[in-house]
């Protein structure tokens, strides 16, 4: 993955924190905008908006919009939320509150589970119980 930015954008830097943070394999492609790069007809295929950051997957496609991109490059990974959250809600059953009527956060709780290798505290049984 490249990803097209100014080191003095915010936005842009917001990219880089995560994509360091994550660990993620990147180039980091240049773009200075004081010398109007995002404005170059080679910049514009990257991104016809004419603005920092954006990235482009090894399929080509290509993304802008640095929230956009940073939910993209999180997508199905947990993050210091989750896991603060995390150790209490999935034993919610234990201090008597049910989460039955909570599918999403069930859902939440496998997803965090699996990333883990936990067992499934909400479905002990291995089932689909919904
Ligand atoms: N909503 C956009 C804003 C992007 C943006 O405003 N980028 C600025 C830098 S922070 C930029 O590229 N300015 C140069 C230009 O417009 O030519 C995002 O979050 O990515």
């Amino acid at each position: 993955m490249k990803i097209y930015g100014d080191l003095n954008s915010g936005n842009c830097l917001k990219l880089k924190y995560a994509a360091d943070h994550l660990r993620l394999d990147y180039q980091w492609i240049a773009v200075d905008i004081s010398r109007g790069e995002t404005r170059s007809s080679e910049y514009l295929r990257i991104n016809p908006f004419g603005q920092v950051p954006a990235v482009k997957f090894e399929d080509g496609r290509c993304l802008g919009q640095s929230n956009a991109i940073l939910r993209h490059l999180v997508a199905e990974r947990f993050s210091i939320a989750d896991i603060c959250l995390l150790p209490y809600t999935r034993l919610a059953a234990e201090g008597g509150f049910s989460l039955d009527a909570r599918p999403r956060v069930r859902e939440w709780i496998k997803r965090c589970e699996q990333q883990l290798g936990l067992p499934s505290a909400v479905d002990p049984a291995g089932g689909d119980a919904g």
